[in-house]
Formats: C-alpha cells, structure tokens, sequence
C-alpha cells in the first residue's frame, strides 16, 4: 500500500529529517508534496534522487490528493492549517504544541501507546522531543510497579530551537553576539526554555509535565520538571527520578528495559559507559544508562536517558506515526 504525503515545514530542519527518515525506512509514497512559507517557496529539494520544488503553502494546498501531512512549521501554522487539511480528508501528523492537549487530538509515542492512534479525528500530535524520549522507558515501569512521582532535569541541545539555536551557539563560541537566547549559550547552561508561565514553570517544563500524564493515560501520577538548555549541538539529555507505588528488584527493571522497541540500554559504569549526546546523534533509538536505586527513598531510581532530539523527538517518531496510520487506511 502506498500513499501521498505532503510535509508541510519541508525547509526547516525537522522537515528535512522527515525526508531523510521517509527515505531511510523506505516509506511508501506514491505522490510527495512540499510546502514552506512563502520565503522558501521555490526551493529545490532531492527526495530518493529526484528534484522535487517547494511550493508556497495556502489555504488550496490540501485540495490535492494528499492522505497523510506531516506539519512542522510551527503552532501557529498547524492551528490555522491542520483544520483546513483534516477538512480535505487528510490525516495530519503535527509536530507542533499546538493540538497535544486537545482531549480530542491523540498523542502518541508508537513504543507507548499505539492503541490512541484508534480514536483519531483526523488530527494526531507528535509530543514534545523530551517527552517522547522520556515515555518510551517510563511505560513499562509505570505498567509494572505504577509510578507515583517524576522529576524531570533536562540537559537539552540548541537544535531544539532550529537553525537559530545552532547560530547561537556558534556564534557565542567565536565571541559574537546571541540573538535567539536571551543570553550567550556557548560555554553556559541557560534554565529558560520556552515562555515563562503565571505559575512560574516555562512552557517547555509544562509541556513535560503535562504531556507525560496524557501519554501515560494516568492524570494521578506527580510529576515535575527543571529544563535547561546547554551548549550541545543534538541530543537532548534527561536525569528522571522516579519514585514507584510498588517495590522493585533492580534486575527486573532492567529486565523491562531490555525488551522495550526502540530503546537501547547503556549502562557499563566500570568501562565508562553511559549515553551522550555525541553518541545518539543521528540514532534513532532512545538511550538509557546511570540506572541506580535512590536511596533516599522507599522505592525510587534514578536514571539517564539521551535521543537524538530532530530524529526520536520530532522526525523519526513523527513518521512511526503515519508508518501505523498507514497500516490502517
Ligand atoms: C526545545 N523541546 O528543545 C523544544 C523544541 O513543543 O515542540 C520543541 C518545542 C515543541 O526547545
């Protein structure tokens, strides 16, 4: 079965690994469709060595025969476009923040929780890039021994704020100036992704928070969060804390780790050996190593878990996604 795709973002950097992921998994696509801002529109793009030009997305774009569109280009974009699309019979995949709370929109991890994907209307959310790496070894522990409380602390890469993050750093690097962070990101850790909040969280702690409880399907589990960007190129890092109902033998949560889809365990502290950033890069797998007990309480563990942030948190789950819609059209 082969379908027409449309990527709607298709310049930007996820759109870009949305193509390069189609390719690499070999998806089947019959028709492609490229769409951009009015800015990049005309571009050319190579897509399984053929040229393909970027049109100018508009209100028309959806009247072609597209059965899945991939969006990242943006919230406001997929606020305004996604209805348009979905109105055209279109299933659209959106990357963006702007549906994953809809109680009516399904955000899904395919490693997590497939079975959302069932009760879609015609829109699905792709979660944020540090909670789909966040979920994907939480689900089995949460299955097992029903997980009371998280604490998230993000370690995240400048590429979760597009080519201008990059810039940033670079540029701060060489002692020039920074224009996406509020301060210089090169050589500092900066606690501020996202807007700030009335409840004194930023967006990106929320969306965290948030997003995991929804993807879960449990609103009781406690969950908090501190995000920080560093002077990393790709791959986001977290440190979870997690504190269970039931008790636990170390051995068996890595038992369960073990046989997650997609989930590479990295943890051999005698030959120095846990996840970086440098090493997921471009990987498609999550990463988890530093797996330990808490002591300071009852039963908790701490653990460290790095994905390629554009590949795992954005492009290559975005595409798992339509790989599943696929099956069901
Ligand atoms: C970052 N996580 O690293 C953000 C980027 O809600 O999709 C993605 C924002 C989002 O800055």
């Amino acid at each position: 079965k082969k379908a027409n795709i449309g990527i709607v973002g298709a310049t930007g950097m996820v759109g870009r690994t949305f193509l390069k992921v189609l390719e690499e998994r070999n998806f089947p696509i019959d028709n492609l469709y490229l769409f951009s801002s009015k800015k990049s529109a005309g571009s050319k793009v190579m897509f399984k060595n053929k040229e393909y030009i970027v049109e100018e997305l508009k209100e028309d774009s959806f009247t072609k025969d597209i059965d899945i569109a991939l969006f990242s280009a943006g919230g406001e974009i997929s606020k305004k476009f996604a209805p348009i699309a979905k109105e055209n019979g279109v299933i659209v995949v959106d990357n963006s923040s702007a549906w994953r709370m809809n109680q009516e929109v399904p955000l899904v991890v395919p490693e997590v929780n497939p079975e959302d994907l069932k009760w879609h209307d015609g829109i699905i959310s792709n979660p944020n890039c540090s909670t789909i790496q966040s979920v994907v070894p939480l689900k089995v522990l949460h299955d097992a021994f029903k997980i009371k409380r998280i604490i998230y602390s993000t370690y995240q890469a400048v590429s979760g704020s597009g080519v201008e993050g990059i810039s940033d750093l670079e540029n701060g690097i060489n002692g020039g100036e920074n224009k996406k962070y509020p301060h210089q990101i090169a050589f500092n850790c900066i606690p501020h992704i996202d807007d700030f909040m009335d409840n004194l969280y930023t967006k990106e702690e929320m969306k965290m928070i948030e997003e995991t409880k929804k993807i879960l399907n449990d609103q009781n589990i406690r969950v908090t969060a501190t995000t920080v960007r560093v002077p990393v190129k790709y791959g986001h890092s977290v440190s979870m804390n997690i504190e269970f109902e039931r008790d636990f033998e170390l051995s068996k949560i890595y038992e369960l780790l073990e046989n997650v889809d997609g989930l590479v365990i990295m943890d051999d502290i005698q030959n120095n050996i846990y996840p970086m950033p440098t090493y997921v890069q471009d990987k498609d797998e999550v990463y988890v190593g530093r797996i330990r007990r808490d002591f300071s309480v009852e039963n908790g563990i701490n653990m460290w878990v790095v994905a390629d942030n554009i590949r795992k948190g954005a492009a290559t789950n975005t595409v798992q996604i339509a790989e599943l819609i696929l099956n069901y059209l």
